[in-house]
Order: structure tokens, then sequence, then C-alpha cells
């Protein structure tokens, strides 16, 4: 029997770390995926952001396999060819027996094969049924049938355990593809999922618990300026502001200076995402804001994507006139400093009464006459194809939320993903993110959810919910979420109408903050970002080739995995800036004006540090050195 390699569990949390033994020339990694250099979900995002982690790991022994895109290859492929003499072979011998049985090698390397969703599981099943020598893990990103039940009316958490799965499933004609994804998840070696909610929604709908949670990271990009990400922030949100002045123009009664912009992005689902909420806790919050007499404005985005043939008109006037107003101002401005040069020449002081001529006064008030309208700002930036039955659209006729003057809030849905180059809104979804506020999340069905975990590595707070991924993984690590900008909504013990008077509570308390809160707010949410890096949990996926390995090689890989143990898991403590009374604390209370911000001397590097210190450095948190072995923090 060959020598077994040891993978020891060597780790804080229950992973374990490849032992200096394991040569890597001897196992070989391909992932496979429909979303690899083809942008469809949150599937690509996953694949796209660990691709450098797992390139470091396993050098030129790593292979994405996905879908042939044409216009994907040119803009996102080098094309290159294979280094490796086995995958030469390969491809070879793919290409001359028209795929069959092709991947088959008795001789190592040791193959790891990990599929990602039902649409690469049947690649899966067949190794599995050819008997193929290849480690196999398969990852669900969300079920088929939770994510059809949920967008139904039905009880989909309280009535996991019950559901007759074949009968929903034939029921939505979904069928052949829950029985390639159960098939894919109870044949691989290690089944993975990407959070403990979806492990349970895995156990009952595909009938296997998965073996391991795999946590979705990103890329976190450190700014070498502590504070250039409040920089960016202020850039990108002057660029909003922009968009906003063309959108509103003629209704722009409100205060730029006090507005603050919420957004909800992300694949169309209206309920799963909680757009249902997000609307009826706006029209809630607009009343709140109405009989409070507030100053403040909300601008709330609906970034997300349905069926429409381009721009409407109106929106695009909006535009159009600001730019108007701007190359007017311009031209008056030019025109007086001329003028003023002029006299200066001569060495006088100008006669300001006749600065400005004739000339001047009637092109402005041409410019100004074009910002008249007869209509209200539109909500929707689109014409869109089903507009009468489009779920947004109806809700907001339903609550009324229609941009007049007297509404605090605000709504602008833009139905197609951003991008910098739009002649409307020319920013890119990570710039936009950064000029807004807060996100807002607060989805009845979310796996996971990247949109609050991007909102979180850019310092922007963010509302994500109980029933999410990302929602409970925060709970879990964090001892006071809301104070770091994590405001975890409660969507599994509260009824709708529960949850979204909490939601209505949050926005509220959110607006009532001043601009040295948010500054602080942000800070606190951005210090946050070494928790969702992949440099820390890559690591599940780590343990899950290990697992798989070892299951598939037995006589050559052991896996051990540690008992869980007291030291399992940890928490960020309350930051050590918020006062220890309720009565004090930032996010239960945040009732100074701006004047008395002003008055009071804030140390922003101070409130920092005192933070730092408190959560850097007794947690342990993930190294930035490769080279240096990298344990889960411990539990405080
Ligand atoms: C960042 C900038 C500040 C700016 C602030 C605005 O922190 O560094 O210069 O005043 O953003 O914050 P607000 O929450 O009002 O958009
Ligand atoms: C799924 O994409 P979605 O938005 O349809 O996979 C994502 C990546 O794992 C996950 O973040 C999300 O919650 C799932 O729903």
């Amino acid at each position: 029997m060959p020598l077994a390699r040891s993978l020891s569990v060597t780790s804080l949390s229950g992973l374990e770390e490849w032992d200096e033994e394991f040569d890597r020339e001897d196992a070989v990694l391909f992932e496979i995926a429909w979303e690899v250099a083809n942008k469809v979900g949150g599937i690509y995002t996953v694949i796209q952001t660990k691709a450098r982690l797992t390139c470091e790991e396993w050098g030129e022994n790593y292979f994405l396999v996905g879908p042939y895109m044409e216009s994907s290859v040119r803009t996102q492929v080098e094309l290159i060819e294979p280094c490796n003499a086995t995958l030469r072979r390969t491809i070879d011998k793919m290409n001359s027996s028209g795929c069959k049985y092709a991947a088959q090698c008795d001789e190592p390397p040791h193959i790891v094969a990990h599929f990602h969703e039902w649409l690469a599981g049947l690649g899966l099943v067949l190794c599995r049924q050819r008997q193929l020598p290849v480690a196999t893990i398969f990852t669900t990103h969300a079920t088929l049938l939770g994510r059809y039940l949920c967008a139904g009316s039905v009880d989909f958490y309280n009535k996991l355990a019950e559901f007759n799965v074949d009968k929903e499933a034939g029921d939505r004609q979904i069928y052949h593809r829950y029985c390639l994804e159960r098939a894919a998840a109870r044949c691989a070696h290690v089944f993975t999922t990407v959070s403990q909610i979806t492990a349970i929604e895995a156990e009952h709908l595909l009938k296997r618990k998965p073996d391991i949670v795999t946590p979705n990271g990103l890329n976190v990009k450190k700014f070498s300026a502590m504070h250039e990400f409040q920089n960016l922030h202020a850039q990108s949100k002057a660029r909003i502001q922009e968009f906003v002045r063309g959108h509103f123009y003629g209704h722009l009664d409100f205060n730029l200076d006090k507005t603050v912009f919420l957004f909800i992005a992300g694949r169309y689902e209206f309920s799963n995402k909680g757009a249902d909420i997000f609307l009826e806790a706006l029209a809630r919050l607009n009343y709140l804001l109405r009989v409070n007499h507030s100053e403040v404005t909300i601008i709330a985005f609906f970034i997300m994507p349905a069926r429409t043939n381009n721009f409407n008109v109106e929106t695009l006037k909006g535009q159009a006139v600001r730019k108007q107003l701007w190359d007017t101002a311009q031209t008056v401005k030019e025109r007086f400093g001329k003028k003023l040069y002029e006299s200066l020449l001569v060495g006088q002081l100008p006669d300001v009464s006749k600065m400005l001529d004739k000339e001047d006064f009637t092109m402005m008030k041409r410019a100004i006459f074009a910002t008249q309208r007869q209509c209200l700002p539109p909500i929707c930036t689109h014409n869109m194809l089903e507009d009468s039955s489009d779920p947004i659209l109806n809700c907001i006729r339903r609550i009324g939320l229609f941009n007049s003057a007297q509404d605090r809030v605000k709504v602008i849905f833009h139905p197609e993903f951003l991008s910098s180059t739009s002649p409307l809104l020319p920013v890119d979804y990570e710039e936009f993110v950064r000029g807004c506020h807060l996100g807002v999340f607060p989805s009845y069905y979310e796996p996971w959810g990247y949109t609050p975990a991007e909102c979180t590595v850019m310092g922007i707070p963010s509302v994500s919910t109980n029933l999410s991924g990302f929602g409970c993984f925060m709970e879990e690590h964090i001892a006071d979420p809301s104070a770091y900008g994590i405001y975890i909504l409660d969507r599994r013990y509260r009824g709708v109408d529960e949850s979204c008077n909490q939601l209505t509570s949050f926005l509220f308390q959110f607006c009532q903050q001043s601009r040295r809160q948010r500054i602080i707010q942000r800070n606190r949410t951005e210090r946050l970002s070494d928790l969702l890096d992949w440099r820390y949990l890559g690591r599940y996926y780590v343990s899950a080739r290990h697992m798989a390995l070892a299951k598939a090689f037995p006589d050559t890989y052991i896996y051990e995995p540690q008992e869980p143990t007291s030291a399992t898991g940890f928490r960020y403590p309350r930051p050590a800036s918020v006062p220890p009374s309720p009565a004090h604390s930032l996010h239960s209370s945040p009732h100074h004006s701006e004047a008395e911000d002003e008055e009071e001397p804030y140390d922003e590097d101070l409130e920092v540090e005192k933070d730092r210190v408190n959560i850097r450095q007794p947690f342990n948190l993930p190294n930035r050195n490769k080279n240096q072995t990298v344990g889960l923090p411990e539990k405080n």
C-alpha cells in the first residue's frame, strides 16, 4: 500500500493544513462551472475572485472549465497552449475520440474535479457512473427547488421538512433539472454549499447534508492610505449627485447635501431578494420623515435588470437639461471673466452691475425655461417591456411613491446593470456602491449574498437578513453588527409586517445619523473586510479538496478533521469607541445635530486606533503573507 499522506488538522477551527509532505505535482485541480468567464450571477464572482488564491496554491495544476462563449473568450481569456503534458495528451485524446473516456488515467496526478451548480453536475454524475479515478466535489450555490418554492408564496423555512420534493419539482416542471442536481449532490465524494442555512435546505431538498460549508469570499483591496476609501466615497457620491441633478431637474427642491442614497441590486427576483419589503418600508419611512419634518431626503435606487427597450426620453432629457445648464453657466462665466480681465488690464476695478449684459440674461433665462416640466421626475429610467405587470412598478403604484415634492423618499428604478459607458449614469457597479450610503438587501431567499459583502469591503454599511448566508455569518462573527454598519433584519422569527417595521426603523435610524457618525460607521464597516477575504475564507475550499482526495484515494491520503472545541469560532467585539451606554450608542441614538458635530473635536485616527487594538490583536486575523500558516481566529 502506498505511503499515506497525512492531511492533518492544524488550524484552530477544524480546518486542516496540507502537511509538508504534500507535493502538488501529484495532483491536478479542475473547477467546472457554467459561469467560468461567463457572467450570469454570483457564481461568476466566486470563481473570478477566488482564482488568484487558487492559482497561488495550485500553480499550473489548476484548470477552470466553462462554456465557450465567443464574446467572453475575446474579452476575458488569453489563449495559450497547455504547458502540462498530461493535459496536452488529454486534449489530444479528446479531440481524436470525441471526448469519450479521455480523462481516464491510472497514473498520478490525482485529479480533483470541483463542479459548481446543477448545470455542471452532469459531468460529476458521469465521472462517478464510469468510475473514473477522480476526487469529486459538488457545490450548490442555491437549490433549484428552494429558489422556485421561495418565489411562490410558501412558508418555506417552516415547511422544509414536509415538502414532497418530487411532486414539488414536477409541479414546477423542473423535475429533470432537480434530478440532476440531486444526483450530483448524492454522488459527489464531498458535497458543499455556501452557508449554514442553505446546508439545512439542501439536507431536506437534496437529501444529503453538506460535508462542509464553503462561504464566499472576495479579493479585498487595501489602500496604502487608510482613508482612501472615504475619499472614493466622496468622489463617487459626487457623480451620483450629478445624475440626480439631471433626473430631478425642475424639482430640485431638496438639499443634496442632506440626501442619503440607498440601493438594492441583483437578480430581479422581486420577493426572494426582498424588493417587496424594501418598497413597503420606504413608504413607511416616507411617512415618518414627513411627520417628523425631517430635512433629510432619501433616494432609493433599484438596480435590477428587467426586459426593456432602452432608456426613456424623459430620463435622457433630464441629463441633457442638466448639461445645458452647466454649459450655460460655463459660457456666462467665461464672458464674465473676459470682461473682468479687460477691466483689470486698463487698471480699473470692474463695475459689477455691468458685468452681466442682456445677452447673458437671455441665455440664462432660456436655460431656466428648459428646466420647466409638466410631469414628475420619472421612477423608471427605461421603457419597460412589461410595464403593466412589472412587480416593482406595480408596488410603487400601490404605495404611491411617485417622486412628488412632498415625498421625502424618492425612488429610481434602473432596470439594467450599471456601466461606466452609460449615457445616463456613467459609473460602474463598484463606483456606484462606493458613492451610496447604505445597501439594502432584505432577502427572503439568499444562500450567500454577495451584494452586502461587496458593500462591506468597500466600507459601505448594509442591511441583510438572518435568512441570508451573509447575514447569518456576520451575526455569528460580530458581537454588535449594527455598530459596524451591518444591519441584520429578522425575517426568520417575525412576520412580514414586523420585519417591515424593523427595516423601517433601521432606515429611520440610519438617516438620522450625522455626517460624522456616518464617517465613523464606514470606518468600522471597512475594518470587517478581513473577515470576507479569500485569504481567510479560501481555507474552506482547501478543506473540501483534502476531504475529497482522502475519500477518493484512501490509500494515498488521510483526512483527519479536528473535533470542534470551545476555541472554534470567534466574534468581533463591540467597537471600543462605541460608548457603553445604549443611550449613547451610535446605532441606537444617532441624534447629534450636524452643528454639534462640527463643535465636537473628532480625532478619526484616534477612534480608528482604539478599535484596531481591540479587534486585530486578540483574533489572529488572516495574515496576508502566503508563506505563513493562517489559522481561523480563536474565540475571545
Ligand atoms: C468621506 C470624505 C469626507 C466627506 C464624507 C461625506 O468621508 O472623506 O470628506 O465629507 O465622505 O460623507 P457622507 O456620508 O455625508 O456622504
Ligand atoms: C447564487 O446567486 P443568486 O444571486 O442567484 O449564488 C451566489 C454565489 O454563491 C450567492 O451569493 C447567492 O446568494 C445565490 O443567489
